[in-house]
């Protein structure tokens, strides 16, 4: 499979998020630095005021939304590209969408209490994400018998639901949720078998930026600062397998990554 992704920067306003917690908690400095990831290449914003990091304690709605609208509108004067709100709440893509997100990136896959009726109400794409349990305990014990097989079958099931809901097909795209509820090696499975996932015929966001699994492989990567090498050969490796788009921290770096890659031309980093 040979197409280029899109890439996605991320943008935390979160005291704690895995990678970034607390460098861009007030709002200029993450608008400032949206606009930068923009200035590097970045396709799309991904906004997002809720750390879902193993153990994240859950923020509340207002706390939420005092972090993310603010930044939302600082974007949107200056930006008109795609942004995407990652919240699990309905009443935080609502009001995310109405100052200009256009994207509702749901690590739960709209599986929260009305949350597929209001994304269709708001007639906005959708991010569906697979996680198995919940941000505070989902790297307790994950058991999966066939990891690829059933991330695979579940994410049709939540995509079969929006569109039973009638959230249209071309809206939805799908997410394997790489470190959500998954060991090493079910995150490595998951992208060897990334095209399965891609043969379900809607685009494939794939998150492996900084993320621990880096470090399992890489001892020495304690920092997620550190992981940056790993980053980069996960994300070549998830376009090969087609993923659509590339939620990453690393804009600079993983355009360039991208850009080398087209420049060899298909077969270039190939893993198939
Ligand atoms: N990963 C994180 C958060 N949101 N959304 C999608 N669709 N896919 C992902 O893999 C994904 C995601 C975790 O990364 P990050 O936002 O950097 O950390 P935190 O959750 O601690 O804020």
């Amino acid at each position: 499979m040979w197409s280029k992704p899109r890439v996605m920067g991320v943008v935390n306003v979160t005291p704690d998020s895995f990678s970034d917690g607390g460098r861009y908690a007030h709002v200029e400095s993450a608008v400032e630095h949206g606009l930068r990831l923009v200035a590097e290449g970045a396709d799309i914003l991904d906004i997002g005021g809720e750390s879902t990091r193993p153990g994240a304690e859950p923020v509340d709605a207002a706390e939420e939304l005092t972090r993310v609208i603010p930044v939302i509108m600082g974007l949107r004067q200056a930006w008109d590209g795609p942004i995407s709100i990652d919240t699990l709440k309905p009443t935080v893509a609502r009001a995310a969408i109405g100052v200009g997100a256009t994207i509702w990136n749901d690590v739960s896959a709209l599986r929260g209490e009305m949350a597929v009726q209001s994304a269709l109400e708001l007639n906005c794409d959708v991010i569906l994400m697979h996680m198995q349990g919940e941000p505070r305990t989902m790297q307790d014990s994950p058991v999966y018998d066939d990891v690829v097989a059933e991330v695979t079958a579940w994410l049709k099931g939540r995509a079969d639901e929006a569109l039973a809901a009638g959230i249209r097909r071309e809206k939805i795209s799908l997410d394997p949720g790489i470190g959500f509820g998954k060991t090493l090696e079910h995150n490595l499975a998951l992208l060897r078998g990334l095209d399965r996932i891609a043969g379900l015929g809607f685009p494939v966001v794939l998150g492996v930026s900084r993320k621990r699994s880096i470090q399992a492989i890489d001892p020495t990567a304690v920092s997620p600062d550190d992981r940056l090498g790993g980053s980069l050969a996960l994300a070549l490796y998830g376009a090969d397998k087609g993923a659509a788009v590339l939620r990453v921290h690393d804009v600079r770096e993983t355009v360039q990554a991208l850009k080398v890659r087209e420049a060899l031309g298909p077969g270039a980093t190939s893993c198939a």
